[in-house]
């Protein structure tokens, strides 16, 4: 049966209902659904899982979507605009009363999370696999975002993955291709589709928070700096804002265009895969400030010149600045959260400023809630995310104007930012170590082995000290009180170091382990390498990694 008819007028008879069989493995992970574009490109198998959203959907709005605004636009990935064509053919299908997409299906992560907030939407679809690269070969992903703007809670994933198991039709409007390189509506059956400017709500958005004014001056005066869009889907965001709208010289903006496969390079904006960028920022004539996005937007690298800043103290250092130096943030920060992984550089800032620092799970979908109840301003990941309650997702570019502000307001550099950081807050030395493509099921049975291992652990040696606590981290939610257990395992040291390890819920092969080392110390000219080593060597002994993978050293440092 299909939804409703009722009093739709026109060309409603080119809906109809098609059989579809239920996908296995169609189970939302840490951001989205994440597989090999191919498993993506099997007949039925975006219909299915984008039927199963809708119909997890329905019943906030009782079955009626003809009052709800859904939006529609991905990264620019391979198979986006499939992906797309197909979206729209279903919502319309489902009797949306409006469908947003982004014109040239190019929207990112932040950008979506933006609109869907300013426009009251009821929720959107962005088609990314983030980071991974991009390809028929490569990844794609789906991920659902709710009309705080943010991703989709655990509870709608798995209401969704539930539909999906049994799933066994679809609604679908038949017509040509639709349309989306050119602004403007158009009405197809009981839905009309509005093809918009991705660039605008995000703009206006950036600037009720920082100072354009101060910026424009700051780059007229002869400050430099680059960005690094990775092919993704910041880069026209980035242009728009930086070159045209505050004046950065032509050029500051580089792999600026979005292109299928990224220029067959992994979007991520990390030491690793921004080797260009990390390069030009070590050169004789390096720019002020180095920046980097990932595809969908929604991670960043900050870099100075010859330095790196580590995600964690990325956050630290704009929660320390932000109340003075930032427009938006001018009424001060109600807390600060970060995941539980991340480096605790934060929680010392938290302190100085006197406000609550929240440690949750891995994943952007745990903040959404803590800022919907004002309980946090400005959160973080050690995975290259920051962001704050403008939005319900990570913002690389947001980060990245944070960052512009501070340099502008103090004229100092990024090394002497970080250098008067540390020497007031100490600093966290911090690595992750990532194993990729783990036999699953050898991992998941290290995980079991280890977790019964834990109440064991305490009074250990371990590394140059001893472990003082070992748990799996669960967390309570302070606001719903929703609980997700098993978030990482997590050895507290006792002389303040920890060891988090975890296994990946984006990675689409195998088992990834993720492994995060973290050294306090007062001082701050150390070596990170050096700081962690014996933490490494230490977890990597415990967790047999040797015996039960063949493997000694990580495959990814960051
Ligand atoms: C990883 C990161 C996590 C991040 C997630 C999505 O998840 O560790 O911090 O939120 O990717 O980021 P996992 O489960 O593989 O460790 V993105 O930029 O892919 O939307
Ligand atoms: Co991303």
């Amino acid at each position: 049966m299909h939804p409703s008819h009722a009093g739709a007028p026109g060309n409603e008879l080119n809906i109809t209902t098609v059989s579809v069989k239920a996908f296995a493995g169609q189970r939302p992970g840490t951001s989205g659904l994440r597989k090999k574009t191919k498993e993506f490109m099997q007949p039925g198998y975006v219909e299915a899982f984008v039927q199963s959203v809708f119909n997890a959907m329905r019943r906030p709005v009782s079955g009626d979507f003809s009052k709800s605004t859904l939006v529609i636009g991905g990264d620019g990935r391979y198979y986006n605009k499939e992906a797309i064509q197909k979206i729209l053919h279903i919502a319309i299908g489902n009797e949306f009363g409006r469908v947003m997409v982004a014109r040239g299906g190019i929207l990112s992560t932040p950008a979506m999370s933006a609109v869907i907030r300013r426009r009251n939407a009821f929720g959107g679809l962005i088609l990314s696999a983030s980071h991974n690269p991009g390809g028929i070969d490569a990844d794609f992903g789906i991920k659902y975002n709710v009309s705080n703007g943010g991703p989709a809670p655990e509870d709608v994933t798995e209401r969704i993955y539930e539909f999906t198991e049994r799933i066994n039709h679809y609604y679908w409007f038949q017509c040509d291709d639709i349309q989306i390189d050119k602004i403007g509506k158009r009405t197809y059956a009981a839905t009309e589709v509005e093809v918009f400017d991705p660039l605008a709500d995000y703009t206006a958005l950036m600037t009720e928070l920082f100072d354009f004014d101060a910026l424009r001056k700051f780059f007229a005066g002869g400050f430099r700096m680059v960005f690094d869009g990775m092919h993704g889907s910041t880069g026209p965001v980035a242009v728009h804002i930086l070159e045209e709208q505050l004046g950065a010289p032509k050029g500051t903006v580089v792999n600026g265009i979005p292109l299928e496969d990224f220029a067959g390079k992994h979007p991520d904006p990390n030491l690793v895969y921004a080797a260009d960028l990390v390069r030009r920022m070590a050169a004789p004539d390096a720019p002020d400030l180095g920046a980097a996005n990932d595809a969908d937007g929604d991670r960043n690298m900050i870099l100075g010149r010859n330095v790196f800043v580590g995600p964690g103290d990325s956050l630290a250092v704009i929660a320390e600045h932000a109340a003075q130096l930032i427009p938006g943030y001018r009424a001060g920060l109600s807390g600060i959260a970060r995941s539980m992984p991340t480096s605790t550089a934060a929680d010392r800032v938290a302190k100085a400023l006197n406000i609550p620092i929240y440690e949750t799970p891995t994943g952007w979908k745990y903040f959404g809630s803590l800022m919907d109840a004002g309980l946090c301003t400005v959160c973080g990941e050690e995975s290259f995310g920051t962001g704050s309650n403008h939005i319900r997702e990570k913002d690389g570019f947001w980060a990245v104007m944070c960052w512009l502000s501070i340099l502008c307001a103090t004229r100092k550099s990024v090394a002497e930012i970080m250098t008067r950081h540390w020497t007031r807050f100490g600093r966290s030395y911090f690595q992750r170590h990532d194993y990729e493509g783990l036999n699953l099921t050898a991992a998941n049975q290290m995980n079991d082995e280890m977790r019964a291992l834990l109440p064991g652990l305490a009074g250990k040696d371990f590394a140059s000290s001893r472990i003082a606590a070992a748990d799996d981290f669960t967390y309570t939610d302070p606001v719903d009180r929703s609980v997700t257990p098993n978030a990482g395992i997590r050895l507290l040291l006792e002389d303040g170091s920890r060891v988090v390890f975890r296994l990946s819920g984006t990675g689409t092969q195998g088992a990834t382990l993720r492994v995060y080392l973290e050294r306090f110390a007062p001082d701050h000219d150390q070596d990170s390498f050096k700081m962690v080593a014996q933490l490494a060597t230490s977890i990597r002994q415990l967790l047999r990694l040797k015996e039960r993978f063949n493997r000694e050293d990580p495959d990814v440092i960051t």
